[in-house]
């Protein structure tokens, strides 16, 4: 260890071996000076070990710090900014201190964690009854049968996925062989409906009605389509045909600046087919990649909301033929099995092309997607894992239940 000595210390030093000294002559003293007589010896014996021990550094003990310590707890005295070369040279010598990247979640991550609360609603209520019993007999076949129709994938596909581990039944090992059953049936019947939404090359612009009850999701997703068509270097144009509400209309509008989309803007209480025809004829004149149309998902007089859909849908195809190339339904992931005939009334008034599922974050009831996939012939085209515009991922069969299956605890 290093300490620094002041003058004062090397003062205090000599006069500690004076008293040491004088302790230790005490007698001899007294005659050159008889004040010294007065002061019993030991008094000067415990002055010198005092001073002494004030100079001699003992760490842990000695109250004084060490030099360098000392400098370092002190703030730096302000130099001179030394100049360019000195810092450059500095700057060379310093070690190089790894910067962390920046901690953006991938892609598959931000699914897994979406995908946590479905997990526990779904896969983990499945794990849990084969971890009763290490032998899959009749009863461990009754629990899981059971278990299967209490979750949200609706009785049909819960019946699917257990006949597949019935009829496997014989050559299954045990649980994790029955587990594996269930996810490759599962990776099956979403393998099935995978078909990600492709704007082709020849088709401008590429229509595409967004639809679902209120409250689904459609305009947060129609911002983020937009906001990913838009990193694809594609011009996207975005109609509001909710005409509902007026902030609807401001929502819209509100998303297709912030993600540089073109926008038309209906007023409050307007027909919706107008204004998606407006939208389309707009887009076609200015020549966009993309047309988004939104739609209401209640209506303010009594006709009925499909009655209205279909007519914009024919009004769409009147203008432009093939138009609308894509109905996307926009389902909420936390309605649970309700999301299966929501796709049942608007496939059958509309004919749905596509489906975004949305607000998986925010359900365990998400395991319904399965079900969908299972009873309807409808491409998934997207799934909703949160608020931010990159939360709407393109759906991918393997990723999907990779991430559905993932044990987050
Ligand atoms: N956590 C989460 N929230 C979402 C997701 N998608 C949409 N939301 C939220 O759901 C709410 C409703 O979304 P909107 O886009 O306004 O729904 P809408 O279908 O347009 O509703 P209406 O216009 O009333 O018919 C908003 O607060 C959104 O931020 C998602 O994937 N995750
Ligand atoms: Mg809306």
């Amino acid at each position: 260890m290093h300490y620094s000595f002041s003058s004062r210390d090397y003062v205090i030093l000599a006069l500690s071996y004076v008293f040491l000294g004088i302790s230790a002559f005490h007698g001899r003293a007294a005659d050159v000076l008889p004040l010294i007589g007065a002061v019993p010896a030991w008094v000067f014996l415990l002055a010198g070990v005092l001073l002494n021990l004030w100079c001699i550094p003992l760490p842990g003990i000695h109250p004084r710090i060490s030099g360098r310590a000392a400098q370092q707890a002190l703030p730096a005295p302000r130099a001179a900014a030394p100049d360019a070369a000195v810092q450059e040279r500095v700057a060379a010598e310093a070690e190089p201190v790894p910067v962390p990247p920046p901690s953006v979640p991938r892609a598959e991550e931000k699914l897994g964690r979406g995908l946590a609360k479905t997990h526990k609603g779904f896969i983990d209520r499945i794990a849990a009854v084969f971890r009763r019993s290490a032998k899959l007999d009749a009863s461990i076949l009754a629990e899981l049968e059971e278990t299967l129709v209490g979750t949200d994938i609706g009785v049909r596909t819960a019946y699917a996925l257990f006949e597949a581990v019935q009829g496997k039944m014989q050559s299954l090992e045990g649980p994790d062989a029955a587990m594996e059953a269930i996810r490759q049936e599962v990776e099956s019947i979403l393998a099935a409906r995978e078909n990600p939404l492709l704007i082709p090359e020849g088709v401008k612009p590429f229509v595409i009605m967004v639809t679902g009850v209120n409250g689904s999701g459609k305009t947060t997703t129609i911002a983020k389509m937009a906001y990913r068509f838009k990193n694809e270097g594609k011009s996207v144009l975005i109609a509001s045909g909710d005409t509902f509400r007026a902030a609807a209309i401001e929502q819209l509008e509100h998303w297709a600046v912030k993600v540089g989309a073109d926008f038309v803007k209906a007023q409050q209480g307007a027909d919706p087919s107008s204004v998606a025809f407006d939208g389309l004829q707009a887009a076609l004149a200015r020549g966009h990649d993309v047309l988004i149309i939104d739609t209401a998902g209640r209506l303010h007089t009594k006709e009925n909301l499909m009655e209205e859909l279909k007519k914009t849908k024919r009004v769409l195809s009147k203008k432009l033929e093939g138009a609308p190339h894509e109905i996307l339904l926009v389902l909420d992931a936390t309605i649970g099995q309700n999301a299966i005939e929501q796709t049942r009334q608007f496939n059958s008034a509309i004919g749905v092309t596509g489906i975004a599922m949305t607000k998986l974050d925010g359900s365990s009831k998400g395991g319904v997607i399965v079900g969908i996939a299972n009873e309807f012939d409808i491409p998934i085209r997207f799934v909703g894992i949160g608020e931010d515009m990159d939360d709407l991922q393109p759906f991918d069969a393997k990723r999907f239940v990779e991430a559905l299956f993932l044990d987050n605890d």
